[in-house]
């Protein structure tokens, strides 16, 4: 069979969207109640229904992620250094070197890609103040691992969840470990309100820090409480958040089948190895992750992301390069390559391949056979 370029071009991922009547729809409640942002009804029955949604203590909705996760280190006052995996967003490094913390980073596991736990406790110094473990590609961290240190060594733990809405652990929802859950709405995302995140956190007195940090620190007309920030959800992404929300399952679905058909397509195929989540886990199908062996394959990941490109097919290395090798981080003993060769190998090799619930069955085959036409025999 002759392979030829997708005409239009694939790319990792496409946001799901609401009907634009039903959008409408809900727009014109907004421009009726004149009311567009600071607290109105739309957010606060997107927070009521999400928060239900998720079974989460509490939730605090966000302009977005980045601003969450940075006002969750804010909330727990945390300081001094706190330990995180390399294999992430610049963000979830970022807010950490904006609350003037320095980032330790410490190797993760093969298998999950995950921040390793068994390397943590060689990690800690009396300046540690927290560990930020980050759900990476939606899989979740060894979440009963790394509380046990935690609990021994008196530190806070938060979640980058950014990429596991809707993501359980033996049925308990993803937001309900350590001490505040970020999750991201950003656009690239399976459930999404263009931009927008939120905290998610088992204290009444956290949501309520949190809610004061996100608003300036203002408590009333009179009373600024303390040193806020503008992390605001608007009423307009509120509003796209609440008709989502409606559709998010049925997009789960859609990928849950096509996460299969490239189960099928590339079991077995020497060089290319991705994960199955865990039986005890329910995964959202945020992202189709594969790890390219070059010897194995015959062809290396940056080589196939470049003849992706030939057929239309843009694939995406996330997360390449490690946040430890940064300009702004590599100076940092902790970054020392050395000390992260898992990590580094694993950035070397990855590669997420397109999945959203707008893709055919046919589309995911076709791409599988693109792939599997760059193989060389050894
Ligand atoms: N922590 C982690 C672990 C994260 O992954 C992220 C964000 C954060 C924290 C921070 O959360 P936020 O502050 O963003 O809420 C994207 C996203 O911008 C970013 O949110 C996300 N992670 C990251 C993994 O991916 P880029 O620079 O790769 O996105 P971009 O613009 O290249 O988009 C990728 C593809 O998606 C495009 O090629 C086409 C498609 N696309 C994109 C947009 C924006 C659309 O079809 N429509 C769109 O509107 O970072």
């Amino acid at each position: 069979m002759k392979l030829t370029p997708f005409n239009d071009p694939v790319y990792i991922s496409r946001p799901m969207l609401p009907d634009l009547r039903e959008m409408n729809d809900k727009l014109s409640e907004v421009w009726d109640s004149k009311w567009l942002t600071n607290n109105g009804p739309q957010h606060a029955e997107f927070e009521n229904e999400l928060e239900r949604r998720l079974c989460a203590s509490h939730l605090s909705l966000f302009n977005n992620g980045t601003i969450a996760l940075m006002i969750a280190c804010q909330s727990l006052r945390l300081s001094g250094e706190v330990i995180t995996t390399p294999f992430t967003f610049p963000a979830t490094i970022h807010t950490l070197a904006w609350n003037n913390i320095k980032p330790i980073f410490c190797d993760i596991d093969p298998e999950t890609m995950n921040i390793d736990p068994a390397r943590l406790e060689s990690l800690i110094t009396p300046q540690t103040t927290a560990i930020l473990g980050v759900h990476v590609f939606g899989t979740p961290c060894n979440i009963k691992e790394i509380q046990r240190i935690a609990d021994v060594y008196g530190l806070k733990v938060i979640y980058d969840a950014a990429h596991a809405f809707g993501v359980e652990i033996d049925s308990v929802p993803i937001g309900n470990f350590g001490d505040i859950s970020m999750l991201s709405f950003h656009a690239t995302k399976l459930f999404h309100t263009a931009e927008g995140g939120a905290l998610l956190m088992k204290e009444k007195i956290l949501k309520e820090r949190i809610d004061f940090l996100k608003n300036f620190g203002i408590k009333n007309e009179e009373e600024v409480v303390m040193p806020g920030i503008n992390g605001k959800m608007s009423e307009l992404h509120s509003v796209l958040g609440l008709l989502n929300l409606k559709h998010v399952d049925q997009e789960i679905e859609k990928r849950r089948q096509l996460f299969s058909t490239y189960v099928e397509c590339l079991d077995n195929i020497e060089g290319i190895s991705f994960l199955i989540p865990e039986k005890t886990v329910k995964s959202n199908y945020q992202y189709f992750v594969i790890q390219i062996g070059p010897r194995q394959f015959g062809c290396s990941r940056d080589e196939v992301y470049e003849k992706f490109k030939k057929y239309n097919i843009f694939a995406r290395k996330y997360f390449y390069p490690l946040c430890s090798n940064y300009s702004c981080y590599r100076h940092l003993p902790s970054s020392n390559p050395s000390l992260l060769t898992i990590a580094n190998n694993v950035a070397d090799q990855v590669l997420c391949l397109p999945l959203y619930g707008g893709l055919k069955q046919d589309d995911v085959k076709k791409i599988c056979n693109i792939l599997l036409s760059f193989k060389r025999e050894i």
